[in-house]
């Protein structure tokens, strides 16, 4: 069998994947890209579910690293739907002339770390074999779909459909729709098929927090005036808290008057799901404070649909943004419409699907199709679906079974060589992502090219910086309000324990240590020689 040696191969080709292509390129090393999608854009390629947008400003949701690309770029909307993200990254992807580097419908199967070569060996599902000396994993923080518990859904015998892997060709106009999950992807896909269905039955486990989106065409001038302070957005976006420009507002919630305090939040409410969090600087880290930030969002809830049994189940109890935060354009309209029905499967689990019916145990719903967005198996899922084995046949599952870890949340300890962009342990699914990545991905080429410079030829983290980063991002988290909701934020352990994954110690603060790291001669790390 033919066996392609090269410097490095890159698993996926999304945001994360089409940069560290580009920058591998500009370093001047050879690299393939693998993409299991037939096309550019990772998320962006399989959500294409109706009414999937980002709820980051698309002028801030973009790649920053060529000044040219971001001026010649032209946004239609204040959010991007879907179809304008895939055809930005189609467009850097050609403008980079990347697509002759991906293996696109390919599935990387197994990675295996030999020891005496130090080098990776990895096989394809479709009989590739590469031998690389870098594997770096561009895979995805939130792109492991996972799956509801629906007991008996395979004698269902409509159109199942996931949100995470749409087909576009569905057409489930007048159809009785059973939908479940209520998260930023299901609030979307509720709003947008509440349009069409016949009837439409919201299955609903975890209420969201959403604000109004106030999504629009990006009015005359303003495309223009923000380009024009381009560089200054951006870089204070790269050391920020979250990864945006603008920073929370100075000022702790529980301190101001009722009515000033008031008249803050209600200017928040309507800017968006950073808008709100921005409000106070303290709404993350005091409980007084967001409580206060909780109620008034429960209020603007309740008072956005009609029926009162309705607004208690929509009504979430646990603190504002500790959970992901929703952007909703007419999730709350949709429930509110005749076709539409909202079922709490807290309230009344589902016992039973049949061919054609969603069974609970307190009422039976009709389906012609069952629509499915019921998240992530999120930061670790997409890696631990490759047979992956690192240094003395340790297997990333495995490994990973006691908690997810990882140095910098970028390496882990027994898998030499190896890079997992949005790793657990970095900042990046709670932040805006495409900052994140950014740093991750100009992180790890200049590693290599360090590497080069040196004479070595492997990196590895140790095993105590590891753990030491691991009771860092843990901290930190445990000194703000995330882990008092249960969310995708939070690693399971086989014993039932829970790591929180994402750092919230800011962006900015997570570049400046991986920065010294560097300095410093990659502290944390051993380097090696070739053997
Ligand atoms: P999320 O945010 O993980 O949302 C999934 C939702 O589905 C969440 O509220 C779950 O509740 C719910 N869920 C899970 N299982 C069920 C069942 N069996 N029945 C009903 N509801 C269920 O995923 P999304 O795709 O919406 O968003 C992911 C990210 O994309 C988002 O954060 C943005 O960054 C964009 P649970 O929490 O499990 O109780």
């Amino acid at each position: 069998m033919m066996v392609r040696k090269l410097d490095a191969l890159v698993v996926g080709a999304g945001f994360a994947g089409l940069y560290m292509l580009i920058k591998l390129r500009e370093e001047g090393f050879s690299a393939q890209g693998v993409e299991a999608g037939s096309g550019v854009g990772g998320t962006w390629y399989w959500n294409r579910y109706p009414g999937a947008r980002c709820d980051i400003p698309s002028m801030e949701y973009s790649y920053s690293f060529d000044p040219e690309l971001e001026q010649e770029w032209e946004w239609t909307e204040r959010y991007a739907a879907q179809g304008e993200i895939l055809s930005y990254l189609d467009h850097v992807a050609e403008r980079y002339d990347l697509k002759r580097d991906i293996a696109f419908d390919t599935k990387v199967t197994s990675a295996h770390w030999d020891e005496a070569m130090g080098r990776w060996l990895v096989e394809t599902d479709k009989g590739e074999s590469f031998d690389v000396q870098f594997l770096i994993l561009a895979t995805g923080a939130l792109s492991e779909p996972k799956l509801p518990d629906l007991p008996n859904l395979d004698a269902f015998e409509g159109q199942v459909l996931f949100t995470a892997k749409w087909d576009d060709s569905a057409d489930l106009a007048g159809k009785a729709i059973c939908h479940f999950g209520t998260g930023s992807s299901g609030i979307q896909a509720v709003a947008a098929m509440s349009e069409y269905a016949g009837q439409l039955t919201v299955f609903q486990r975890t209420p969201s927090y959403a604000v109004p989106a106030n999504n629009r065409p990006l009015l005359p001038g303003e495309q223009e005036e923000q380009k024009a302070r381009y560089r200054e957005m951006r870089e204070a976006a790269k050391h920020s808290p979250l990864g945006f420009a603008a920073p929370p507002r100075p000022g702790k919630a529980k301190e101001f008057a009722p009515a000033d305090r008031h008249k803050r939040l209600e200017e928040a409410w309507n800017a968006g799901t950073t808008g709100l969090l921005n409000a106070f600087e303290d709404l993350l880290f005091d409980e007084t404070s967001n409580e206060f930030a909780a109620i008034f969002a429960r209020d603007k809830i309740a008072a956005s649909v009609d029926d009162k049994e309705m607004a208690r189940k929509l009504t979430p109890d646990y603190p504002l943004g500790s959970r992901r935060m929703c952007a909703e354009i007419g999730f709350y309209d949709a429930l509110n419409k005749p076709n539409v029905a909202l079922v709490d499967v807290r309230e009344e689990p589902v016992v039973e699907i049949t061919a054609n019916e969603v069974v609970t145990e307190k009422g039976r719903y009709p389906a012609d199709a069952i629509t499915i967005a019921t998240g992530f198996d999120a930061c670790t899922g997409a890696i631990k679906a490759i047979d992956l084995v690192g240094r003395d046949g340790q297997r990333i599952g495995e490994e990973w079974a006691d908690g997810p870890r990882a140095y910098l949340g970028l390496t882990v300890s027994g898998f030499p060589n190896m890079f997992a962009i949005t790793g657990p342990g970095s900042p990046s699914v709670l932040s805006n992502v495409v900052v994140s990545i950014e740093q991750h991905v100009e992180w790890v080429a200049r590693c290599l090219a360090d590497l080069r410079t040196s004479g070595k030829a492997v990196i590895e983290a140790d095993a105590e910086a590891e753990q030491a980063w691991m009771r860092h991002v843990d901290e930190v988290a445990q000194a703000t309000l995330f882990p008092r909701a249960d969310s995708w934020y939070k690693g399971r352990t086989r014993d039932g324990g829970e790591v929180f994954m994402p750092y919230v110690g800011g962006v900015g603060a997570y570049r400046a240590k991986c920065d010294e790291v560097a300095a410093k001669g990659y502290q944390g790390f051993s380097l090696g020689e070739a053997s």
